[in-house]
């Protein structure tokens, strides 16, 4: 826990988020993560990374790696955010990053890092255990401090993430006696669902794009027909009744919340419009179609060469100038000789 919360009426100046580019995204990441970001660059000085040095603490195939890279890139901003507005970048091409999460790992302890759930679940169930893995919250730390944000976007899994990186702050904050880091904190968007997107085929667990069952997950590049084809089959139950109930009806409160997420109707307004499920889940599909059309034309009109790499070489600029300053005076509180200029 936070030694120290700050007001939770911070005003929101600054926010940085990453996603890792480490696989197609699904509508989960886009109505819990990006479509907030596209949100928050109209209230604040906004980054948003590609965490490509995340992406490399499991085993990544290198052309996936750097297809999904750009991909993901491209993603951002079809999805909304404007390049002109907000900062979009990767996150290897500021070398501040990899620099400050040495430093980050100096400032942290092996007992807080040994408590985080992430690492224990992902150790479990892979091949390979990298030291990169265990770390991986340090240079989470790393990105988000150096840029000082307010708040960070995150789902529910990086909440305990997000804490470290707040007691981290706080402690060096408490040594340097002065507040040279701010404190982020987790913003967690108005709307009460929508935090998480359920699977479609089992709607007790999140939609996750590293699931098994592709017919779990409707994909952001998935063409009309198979998103129309993957709703229909989603699981639901036996009575007749579109109504939220997440504990005795998950399946169709999952729908019922994609629909409201896509449409801007309320779930009061959702429910009791249908008579069975057959002309709801022919609108859920429907709305979750004419919302990512846009998002895949844009896609396809930034695969053109070029258009992205200039896109990202001006955000890692943008992303250097607004870290070396945090970097540099933090490497001078620890008493780092500075390199001078010949
Ligand atoms: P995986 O699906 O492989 O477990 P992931 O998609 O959860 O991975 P990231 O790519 O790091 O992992 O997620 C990026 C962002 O999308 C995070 O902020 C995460 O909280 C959010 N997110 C992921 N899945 C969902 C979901 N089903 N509903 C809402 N938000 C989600
Ligand atoms: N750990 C995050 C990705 C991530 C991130 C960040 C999110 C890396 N650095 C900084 C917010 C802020 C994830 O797996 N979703």
């Amino acid at each position: 826990m936070a030694e120290n919360a700050p007001s939770k009426s911070t005003p929101i100046r600054r926010v940085f988020s990453g996603i890792q580019p480490s696989g197609k995204l699904t509508l989960g990441n886009y109505l819990g993560a990006m479509r907030n970001f596209v949100k928050l660059q109209h209230q604040a000085e906004c980054y948003f990374c590609v965490v490509d040095l995340h992406a490399l603490t499991v085993p990544q195939d290198p052309k996936e790696l750097y297809q999904n890279t750009l991909d993901l890139a491209r993603l951002y901003v079809a999805a909304g955010i404007d390049p002109n507005v907000a900062t979009i970048f990767v996150q290897s091409h500021n070398p501040d990053h990899a620099q400050m999460g040495w430093l980050m790992e100096v400032s942290s302890y092996f007992g807080e890092m040994s408590r985080m759930t992430q690492f224990k679940d992902k150790a479990r169930k892979a091949e390979v255990v990298t030291t990169g893995l265990f770390t991986y919250p340090a240079l989470m730390a790393a990105d988000i401090l150096l840029y000082q944000a307010t708040h960070v976007p995150v789902g529910e899994d990086q909440k305990q993430h997000l804490e470290l990186t707040r007691d981290i702050a706080i402690r060096l904050n408490r040594r340097f006696q002065e507040e040279f880091f701010t404190v982020p904190e987790p913003y967690i968007p108005p709307q009460k669902a929508g935090g998480r997107i359920m699977s479609l085929q089992d709607p007790t667990s999140k939609m996750s794009k590293s699931a098994s069952d592709p017919n779990s997950y409707i994909l952001l590049s998935d063409p009309p027909d198979v998103i129309r084809k993957k709703i229909k089959r989603a699981v639901t139950d036996m009575d007749r009744e579109v109504r939220y109930d997440e504990k005795n009806k998950p399946g169709i409160s999952n729908l019922m919340v994609i629909l409201s997420l896509c449409t801007g109707q309320s779930l009061d307004e959702i429910a009791g419009k249908y008579d069975g499920y057959g002309q709801f889940k022919k609108d859920v599909a429907e709305a979750v179609v004419a919302t990512l059309e846009p998002i895949q034309k844009r896609f396809k009109e930034l695969s053109e060469p070029g258009i992205i790499e200039e896109i990202l070489a001006k955000g890692a600029e943008k992303a250097e100038a607004a870290s070396r300053p945090t970097l540099k005076g933090f490497m001078e509180r620890l008493g780092m000789v500075p390199r001078r200029t010949l």
